[in-house]
């Protein structure tokens, strides 16, 4: 029996020992969903923090239940641990690792490289190897299994390697990550077919392509289609506002149109740790092959603008009521950088507070999920909304619209409100609107 023959066999009845490498927003619902379906789950992470969290029932990922992930690990179908010896000893390995961008915007592949290394120590036949961390074309043949190939056994024989992008939208109830079709590309049909039959175990709808660099293109052009399409509205919302149109109306009609539109919504400016930072490892890819992305490059400088036209807009707002910037007291309600996600990576509320606090005389925030801002030089506690406290502000800025606040309380005892996402659906006259 060929080692792809043994190691199907052992996905095909559950007997496969699986290893998630890396246990954040995509690796741990990940792991979750092994684990229920069935299979043996070891959780690799170099956060020992995050393993003891999770054997204490202590929640860091919104999307999942730290109860239920306690319950898994007392019925040893869940193993989280940071020794990496457990690697020896899974089937199928699937890394999830971070891919940042560096200060200069240029991939971080480091996180990758490390995972690589560290399960290259324990490589043996069989083993799948999945990497489904959002990289540039070609990181899985040219980054992963250059690394792979170290431990002398040979790929699609003794090892096998594929890529399957991460697709999770996180704080979304609606399409769970079993809701989400499964992309597999492997280095060859055998890889393609053990990913193909392994996720299937969790996901019904796995869609198969030819080859890792189609899987990880698909995932780009899939958040680069919306870093565009939010620059482009974002764009029109600095436009709309010129001719004093309301730009929150013209979508509403635009979106009448039952084929050819999808509706985008513009926002203080792009955040979140995927749609920002993925095209900028397609476009920085593309430049080592001397070809130039002007729309990714174009849509990320849009985006990129609006903390600025955000601070602009207040501004002017300011000064149509006879008040400096430099006297006045702002509040940032919603900080994160999406409504109801507990996350902060990209958020444009940061920079729209570090553009403020060098302008105004006094710059405080509110957030139901943020107690407390230490991050670049904002060293902030955010601040209690009572009536009182919404009173003593010039302007209150709505930037990220959570869910479970009173707009209402905010709107009545507010002086001035600058509302980024139309959460109060027009203008009124202390309110106004992107
Ligand atoms: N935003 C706008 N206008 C919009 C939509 C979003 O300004 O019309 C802003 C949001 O406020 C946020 C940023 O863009 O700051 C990103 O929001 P997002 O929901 O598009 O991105 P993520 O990073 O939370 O999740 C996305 C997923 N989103 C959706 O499909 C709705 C999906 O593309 C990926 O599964 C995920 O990135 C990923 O991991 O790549």
């Amino acid at each position: 029996m060929s080692y792809f023959d043994l190691l199907l066999k052992k996905i095909e009845n559950k007997e496969a020992k699986i290893c998630v490498v890396g246990l954040g927003y995509v690796g741990l619902p990940l792991a979750v969903a092994f684990a229920k379906a069935g299979y043996f789950v070891y959780g690799f992470d170099t956060n020992a923090k995050r393993i003891r969290r999770l054997k204490s029932a202590q929640p860091y990922i919104s999307d999942v239940n730290p109860k239920e992930v306690l319950n898994l690990i007392n019925k040893n179908k869940f193993f989280p641990a940071n020794n990496e010896k457990i690697l020896k000893d899974a089937d199928v390995i699937i890394i999830c690792v971070p891919t940042p961008l560096r200060k200069v915007k240029t991939p971080d592949v480091s996180y990758i490289i490390l995972a690589a290394k560290t399960i290259k120590k324990y490589l043996r036949a069989p083993q799948l190897i999945i990497l489904e961390s959002t990289s540039y074309p070609k990181t899985t043949r040219e980054i992963l299994l250059p690394i792979l190939k170290k431990s002398k056994l040979e790929e699609e024989k003794d090892f096998f390697v594929c890529f399957s992008p991460e697709r999770v939208n996180p704080g979304d109830k609606k399409f769970p990550l079993t809701k989400i079709t499964k992309i597999v590309g492997g280095l060859s049909k055998k890889s393609t077919n053990l990913a193909k039959n392994l996720y299937q175990k969790i996901i019904p709808a796995v869609f198969c392509v030819s080859c890792p660099e189609v899987a990880e293109t698909a995932k780009l052009l899939e958040n680069t289609f919306r870093l565009v399409n939010i620059a482009l509205v974002n764009e029109f919302a600095i436009f709309a506002n010129k001719l004093k149109i309301d730009i929150w109306e013209v979508i509403e009609a635009a979106k009448t149109k039952p084929f050819g539109f999808m509706p985008f919504y513009p926002g203080p400016g792009l955040g979140g740790h995927c749609i920002p930072v993925d095209p900028l490892y397609l476009s920085w890819k593309a430049k080592r092959i001397g070809f130039k992305t002007k729309m990714i490059d174009l849509a990320s400088y849009i985006n990129q603008f609006m903390p600025n036209y955000i601070v602009q807009r207040i501004k002017n707002a300011l000064v149509r009521k006879k008040l400096d910037l430099e006297d006045a007291k702002i509040l940032i309600i919603g900080v994160t950088y999406k409504k109801d996600v507990k996350d902060l990576r990209e958020s444009p509320a940061l920079e729209i507070i570090e553009l403020l606090d060098k302008k105004c005389k006094r710059v405080d925030f509110f957030d139901p999920l943020i107690s407390y801002l230490k991050i670049n030089n904002i060293n902030k506690k955010g601040i209690n909304l009572a009536a009182t406290s919404l009173k003593n502000y010039d302007c209150v800025v709505i930037v990220t619209d959570h869910s479970k606040l009173d707009y209402q309380f905010i709107k009545k005892h507010s002086k001035f409100i600058f509302d980024t996402r139309n959460v109060y659906k027009k203008d009124y006259p202390n309110i106004m609107r992107l």
